[in-house]
């Protein structure tokens, strides 16, 4: 049983998200989602439309989503890996080479990001 692990923060969740979680779960058998909460968004300067239980129950209607998790902080990772007995880290591309320090204890793999669509470019598009 693989066990793979991502993070994100999935604010108006759209098919950028959806070709992450369908390709993460392919690399196992069980996908966790480390879900930002909304006061680790504000760290991240992101203010999420969907507070964190709406967002959390978008993911887990998603069949390729087993388990959500809250992500509180930028620290967790190792500790959630541990915990969870990860064996693949999972991240888009465009966070290449930033959790490289995992690799000491799962393999960590970079995805190609779904070109031309987020969560900022629909938030943009509608004010047109
Ligand atoms: N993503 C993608 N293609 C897009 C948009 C997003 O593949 N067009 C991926 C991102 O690379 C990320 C995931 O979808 O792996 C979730 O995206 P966000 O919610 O924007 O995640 P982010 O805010 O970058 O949070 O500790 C890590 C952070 O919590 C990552």
């Amino acid at each position: 049983m693989k066990t793979v692990l991502t993070y994100g923060t999935y604010d108006l969740l759209h098919y950028g998200h959806i070709n992450l979680l369908k390709r993460a779960k392919e690399l196992g058998d069980f996908l966790i989602v480390a879900l930002s909460t909304d006061e680790f968004n504000l760290l991240k300067h992101k203010e999420a439309y969907h507070k964190y239980d709406e967002r959390k129950l978008i993911l887990e209607s998603i069949k390729y989503v087993d388990l959500v998790i809250p992500e509180e902080n930028w620290d967790q990772k190792i500790e959630d890996v541990k915990k969870y007995k990860v064996d693949i880290f999972v991240m888009g591309d465009d966070w290449r080479d930033k959790f490289d320090f995992l690799s000491d204890y799962c393999q960590v793999i970079y995805l190609s990001r779904t070109p031309d669509i987020s969560t900022s470019k629909i938030k943009t598009d509608l004010k047109k």
